[in-house]
């Protein structure tokens, strides 16, 4: 980075939440993708970061906590306080109750409520007001996701000139989905506003594109391939993709260490899932197809098991209480059908995991199987491939995930609506030979090892600083299905 210069990064949700116990309070980092993914970066760097602390009252004795939190990591942390209207209308309302699933091609579940789109705008000049406060000419404004597509529009209307950078960590849609939304346009202008966008995939790039060509008059394009460059309004942005990774050493050194001893599930074979309670996973279609799997393969019980563990979401919708219910009643009546007293199909564990013990569950596992419905990257899949010390397990990837259009060559893609295909996929990969499969967790250990989160963060950092970058993953925008799924 720049001599002098500093970090700022801007996420909804700062990396923690607060837990009360007989009074006191504690502070942790918290799970997920985003998370996961920048404290790795930040860590060496001069980095402050901004955040809604996922607590609607912030006392000076938290705020100190999560100073100290923060510090243990390696970066600060500045939590901003959310009222409980703008939790409801902001958050949960625009973000997450129109965003994200019209963003994730739910459509059907998108609240168009015209007092979120006003919580939006208002939550978005407060953390335009609250950067202002704290950041010095120099400083780069990395900002994170959804929450804050119209914030440098804010920064600009302050009077504010500021570097600014932005990373979507979910898919962008395609203008079909994109055009129902009744502020597509305001949208649209307030992304222009950033001078670096970045998305995980070729298509999300090409749908923002696709969006912006039918929507916004006056947008030429200047240059393409790797880094898209546009003129608007007397300005140039950069538009690229960068597929988000893990920290492959952190993960594979982990896992070396990792005891077999301590693996619980010695006695069979297992099929491993790692995911959110969220809609957008898969979760149900998962479960039936591991059903019809048992169904049609009486060889297999007994034999395979599969472990799904589902870590809380923090978002209160109702679609996660009722999601929550079917799944249950669907692992408990899947249990109850095909299960024996000696044997329990689907061992389900609905709570965050230890960071030991989901290195041990990814190291001993047979296979990992992310069924995604969409998803912007999924790192789940990644850590898993890094924590394959021995090269021996197979990873079964719906093609809706960002990670297929990487991963494509050597993954075992399935499309997670298919539930007789995925229980194919799932013979496939209990019964195939060994040596093919360790050729392509080889493959897909070298592709994560060289490019990894450092790689996803300094390419984006040497971007926004007009730095040329040449070393691109392959990556294709559209994927020949048929061709894989004969592959694996
Ligand atoms: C968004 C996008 C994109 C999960 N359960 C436990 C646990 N985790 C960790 C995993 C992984 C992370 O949470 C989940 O990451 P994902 O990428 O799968 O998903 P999202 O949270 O939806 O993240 C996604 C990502 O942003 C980054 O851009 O890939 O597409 O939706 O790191 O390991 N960790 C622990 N216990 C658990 O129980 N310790």
């Amino acid at each position: 980075m720049n001599k002098g210069s500093n970090l700022i990064v801007v996420s909804a949700v700062l990396p923690i939440h607060i837990t009360k116990e007989k009074g006191e309070y504690s502070v942790q980092i918290s799970p997920g993708g985003l998370v996961t993914a920048l404290k790795q970066v930040l860590h060496r760097r001069k980095a402050l970061w901004i955040g809604w602390a996922g607590s609607e009252k912030i006392t000076p004795k938290m705020k100190n906590l999560i100073f100290e939190e923060g510090k243990k990591e390696g970066f600060l942390l500045y939590p901003v306080s959310l009222t409980e209207k703008e939790i409801d209308h902001f958050f949960n309302g625009f973000s997450n109750g129109i965003i994200w699933p019209m963003f994730h091609t739910f459509q059907s579940y998108c609240r168009f409520e015209p007092e979120y789109w006003t919580a939006y705008k208002e939550v978005n000049k407060k953390f335009a007001r609250y950067i202002k406060s704290i950041s010095t000419e120099n400083d780069l404004i990395w900002v994170h996701d959804y929450h804050f597509f119209l914030l440098p529009e804010f920064l600009k209307k302050l009077g504010l000139k500021r570097k600014t950078a932005f990373f979507l960590h979910i898919p962008f849609p395609n203008p079909e989905l994109f055009f129902k939304i009744p502020w597509r346009v305001e949208i649209l202008k307030g992304l222009l506003n950033y001078d670096l966008i970045g998305f995980h995939t070729f298509l999300d790039r090409k749908h923002f594109l696709d969006c912006i060509d039918e929507l916004v008059d006056g947008v030429n394009v200047l240059s393409t391939d790797p880094i898209t460059e546009i003129k608007y309004e007397g300005r140039s942005i950069k538009i690229g993709v960068f597929p988000i990774s893990i920290d492959f050493e952190y993960y594979n050194s982990n896992a070396e260490v990792s005891s077999y001893e301590n693996f619980p599930y010695k006695n069979y074979r297992v099929v491993l899932g790692i995911d959110r309670l969220d809609y957008t996973k898969g979760l149900l279609q998962k479960i039936k197809s591991f059903r019809r799997f048992l169904e049609k393969y009486p060889q297999f019980h007994k034999k395979v098991i599969l472990v799904q563990a589902i870590a809380p979401n923090i978002k209160k919708l109702p679609e996660y209480d009722e999601l929550k219910k079917d799944l249950e009643h669907l692992i408990a009546e899947t249990n109850g059908y095909f299960g024996t007293p000696d044997w329990t199909p689907i061992h389900y564990l609905p709570k965050r995991m230890k960071f030991r013990e989901l290195i041990n569950l990814y190291r001993y596992s047979d296979a990992c199987w992310v069924n995604s419905i969409k998803d912007g990257m999924n790192l789940v899949g990644k850590e898993y491939i890094a924590c394959q010390v021995e090269n021996k397990g197979a990873l079964i990837l719906s093609e809706f995930a960002g990670a297929a259009a990487e991963l494509k060559d050597y993954a075992c893609l399935v499309n997670p609506y298919d539930i007789e295909g995925c229980s194919e996929a799932l013979h496939r990969v209990f019964s195939k030979d060994p040596n093919m499969k360790i050729k392509k967790m080889i493959n897909l250990r070298n592709h994560i090892k060289r490019y990894d989160i450092s790689w996803w963060g300094n390419t984006i950092l040497e971007t926004a600083f007009g730095k040329k970058i040449v070393d691109f993953p392959e990556l294709e925008e559209d994927i020949p299905l048929h061709e894989l799924l004969k592959s694996f």
